[in-house]
């Protein structure tokens, strides 16, 4: 193993196979993939490239699971009790797991660590919440007892991106175990190092086998199998809009309902009464976080012609002092995640149709290889300049002027996506009128928490997808309603 350029060196790597039915596997064709660095851009372990065959198994042991075996007899306390064990594990071994999601992600240390609190959170939250979802009873006509049930849907199946892969693996899969599913993960290729080894955790807290499945793979071949297994019952997907596309079609073929979150291009309005000074940081933070490789990222930045000159002056002064860096403690930005998603950057960068503002750096020390972009900021941008409009998925900001509030409104609205906004202003009036008016999941009013805390429900419209994630509302997407009609008179 190499060395890393991560402040420790003794990384417990998972296995390099698919955990089916409790079992750790390699892929039934044998065949591996390497997982590089994007620190370096050097492999420095292997994952299982499986096919359709591992799908399949995976599927089968999680069908076993909720039909009939051992998942499907725990009650909803013990099941939660097992999801506590496991959000305790992985605070028991966060340090070694966030250093494995820099080594395999590159995001900057400090940023993992807070990725694992959240990831074991989502475990608490919802194996707190898996006994306390029940049903209710209908007055109906006399005679009648009508009970109307939550049920989950039975094998669920979860297609999750490389951007926060431990948080994303819990946001999607915990709420769907609260419920009783039994469910099959494919991480994505480009980094699921901390999924296989909290899959290891979950076989050490008791899971029975099949309720919590994993196989790794490219998208095409094991992702789009697990799409269109008869099998599933349900199937939830965070990534691309074209991906999100294949899903839904495969998901209407199979007559399963589906979640889909596809990112955004979410708007920051800094009205002319804005606080500035609580403001600015937390534009630049929005965007920064995780290389800009956030689908909630704040990627636009809506100025009122008054506070423009003032406010590009401090956005330059505070980008120019950002390099891209390995990790160490102090890394804020670091590589993206491939090669393929810097050549996708580098591009919007290179071929902005609007004027550079400023540009931050890379650092000397940062390792050739690695997939380094230096931040950026353009402006004024029209606002249907491409650069406006479209998810860079990079540290790329766009500032759009306004002048007033109808037109920042439409200014916001006017994308394909609605995923967060947020509002910057003191006028209370202003405040509900505007986040009345954003056509999005989620709003926040003099701050932005990059899609919030794990209680609060996540999910856009339009090209952000549809569904909700995160809180209860998670829940409710991961079971159906029966209505029990009973007629004793
Ligand atoms: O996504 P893909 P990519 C956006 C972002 C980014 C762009 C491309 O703009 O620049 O998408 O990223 C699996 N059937 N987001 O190419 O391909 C794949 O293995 C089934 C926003 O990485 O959609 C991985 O597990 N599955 C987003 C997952 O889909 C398939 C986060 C996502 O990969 C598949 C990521 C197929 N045919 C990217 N092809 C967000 N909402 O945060 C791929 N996959």
């Amino acid at each position: 193993m190499k060395d890393f350029p991560v402040s420790a060196r003794s990384l417990v790597l998972p296995q390099p196979l698919n955990l089916i039915g409790n079992a750790h596997l390699p892929a039934a064709s044998g065949a591996e993939m390497d997982v590089l660095s994007p620190l370096d851009g050097l492999p420095f372990t292997t994952i299982a490239d499986s096919g359709a065959d591992d799908v399949d198994a995976a599927v089968t042991a999680a069908r076993a699971a909720f039909d009939g075996g051992d998942w499907s007899r725990l009650s909803a306390a013990e099941r939660g009790r097992l999801m506590l064990k496991l959000s305790a594990l992985i605070l028991e071994h966060a340090e070694n797991l966030a250093q494995l999601e820099t080594a395999d992600n590159g995001k900057p240390i400090v940023q993992a660590r807070a990725d694992m609190q959240v990831t074991a959170r989502y475990f608490e939250f919802y194996g707190g919440a898996a006994d306390k979802v029940h049903g209710e009873i209908i007055p109906f006509q006399p005679g009648y007892n009508v009970e109307v049930q939550r049920e989950p849907h039975g094998v669920t199946g979860h297609i999750i991106p490389w951007n926060y892969p431990a948080q994303m693996f819990g946001r999607s899969v915990a709420p769907a175990l609260a419920m009783g599913n039994a469910t099959v993960l494919k991480p994505a290729e480009d980094a699921c190092l901390t999924a296989l080894r909290i899959g290891e955790l979950s076989v050490q807290a008791g899971f029975p086998p099949g309720a919590l499945n994993i196989v790794t793979g490219r998208g095409d071949v094991a992702g789009k199998a697990l799409s269109e297994h008869r099998g599933i019952d349900f199937i939830s997907f965070t990534g691309s809009p074209e991906v999100g596309v294949m899903i839904q079609t495969a998901a209407a073929r199979n007559f399963i309902g589906c979640t889909l979150e596809l990112g955004g291009k979410s708007p920051q309005i800094l009205f002319e009464d804005a606080d500035l000074d609580a403001a600015i940081p937390v534009v630049v933070k929005a965007l920064i976080q995780n290389g800009g490789q956030t689908c909630s990222a704040g990627t636009r930045a809506l100025v009122h012609r008054s506070l423009w000159d003032g406010v590009v002056a401090r956005l330059k002064t505070a980008f120019e002092g950002i390099e891209a860096s390995a990790s160490d403690e102090s890394a804020v930005l670091g590589p993206l995640i491939s090669e393929k998603q810097k050549r996708r950057v580098e591009g919007y960068i290179d071929s902005a149709d609007a004027p550079l503002i400023a540009r931050g750096g890379i650092a000397d020390d940062a390792p050739k290889g690695g997939f380094y972009v230096a931040p950026a900021i353009f402006g004024p941008c029209a606002p249907e300049a491409r650069i406006a409009q479209e998810e860079v998925f990079g540290p790329v900001l766009a500032m759009i002027p306004f002048d007033t509030e109808a037109e920042a409104i439409a200014i916001a609205n006017g994308t394909d996506y609605g995923l967060v906004a947020a509002i910057w202003t003191r006028d209370g009036a202003r405040q509900q009128r505007v986040a009345k008016a954003l056509r999005c999941g989620q709003v926040f009013i003099n701050g932005y928490g990059a899609g919030g805390g794990v209680e609060l429900p996540f999910g856009g419209i339009r090209k952000s997808g549809h569904g909700r994630e995160k809180g209860f509302a998670a829940l409710l997407e991961f079971s159906h309603i029966k209505t029990v009609v009973n007629n004793h008179g």
